[in-house]
């Protein structure tokens, strides 16, 4: 398990600094879970062997093939699972600014920098069935990030817009039990956003247009860059009040959250400053 996270701008893993080393002897096949706990996406690749991306949010990928030469991005919350067979020079999991080295004791793991290539999982591993049909939706919804100026809470200020609603004026999206249900996600607000939907995996149907042609590709926290577009699915299968919001905590304070709410589930609590809850 590795787990990143930033202390005052310095880089961890597992809570310590500085790179790091796991034993492992020559021929070992180790799995690699990344957390990504910042607030911000980051890259990570494996210097001195080639690498298979096994699962994504804790959803295993199909016919995963080997990676080399490309770094794998993790959004904020993303949780990546890679798989390493370690060489007899050993392998080396890195981050910018931090490592965790894989290899036999007596050798010191090589490192590169970053690679300028990334993996698209768009296109990784092997197409298979979804286990539900996307293409026939009983709810398709717009989640259109945005920016502008307004009032939040009374504060004037440059506010993220979900629909061009500043919070509380932003959609509830209300479901079904069982509905399959579509998202057409925009990001036009000048910055990269975390996407974070509680309670459901979505699959990644597209990307600005284009159609995944890869293993199915499920997430709970999905990258979206400035000027992307994605459409991505789900079965609604897990009643509740979900929070669907930036993971980049300061911009969901900033108004970047919203509900997944099902028909008939209710719940005391209430939203705004008005109910006592003072965001932190
Ligand atoms: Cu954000």
């Amino acid at each position: 398990m590795v787990l990143v996270h930033a202390y005052d701008g310095r880089r961890t893993i597992n809570g310590r600094s500085g790179d790091q080393v796991v034993s492992a002897p020559s021929g070992s096949r180790v799995r690699v879970r990344l957390v990504n706990t910042d607030s911000g996406p980051t890259q990570v690749w494996v210097s001195g062997a080639a690498y298979r991306i096994l699962a994504i949010d804790g959803e295993d990928l199909f016919g995963p093939s080997q990676v080399t030469g490309r770094s794998l991005t993790l959004t904020a919350g993303a949780r990546a699972d890679l798989e390493v067979v370690v060489p007899p020079g050993g392998a080396r999991v890195q981050l910018p600014g931090i490592s965790i080295a894989v290899a036999p004791s007596e050798v010191d793991a090589p490192s590169t920098s970053a690679p300028r290539d990334e993996v698209d999982l768009l296109g990784y591993g092997t197409a298979a069935p979804l286990g539900f049909d996307p293409r026939k939706p009983d709810r398709v919804f717009d989640y259109r990030i945005g920016r502008r100026v307004g009032l939040l809470d009374g504060r004037p200020g440059l506010w993220w817009t979900i629909n061009g609603g500043i919070v509380p004026d932003v959609p509830m999206y209300v479901v079904r039990e069982g509905d399959v249900v579509v998202f057409r996600i925009t990001n036009d607000s000048g910055d990269v956003h975390p996407m974070h939907l509680h309670g459901h995996h979505a699959t990644i149907l597209s990307r600005n247009g284009i159609g995944s042609t890869g293993s199915p590709w499920r997430v709970d926290s999905l990258n979206v860059r400035d000027g992307e577009s994605f459409e991505v699915a789900f079965v609604a299968d897990n009643p509740g009040v979900w929070m669907d919001h930036c993971h980049n905590l300061p911009h969901a304070r900033e108004g970047l959250m919203t509900h997944l709410m099902y028909e008939g589930v209710t719940t005391p609590f209430l939203l705004g400053t008005d109910s006592g809850n003072e965001p932190e």
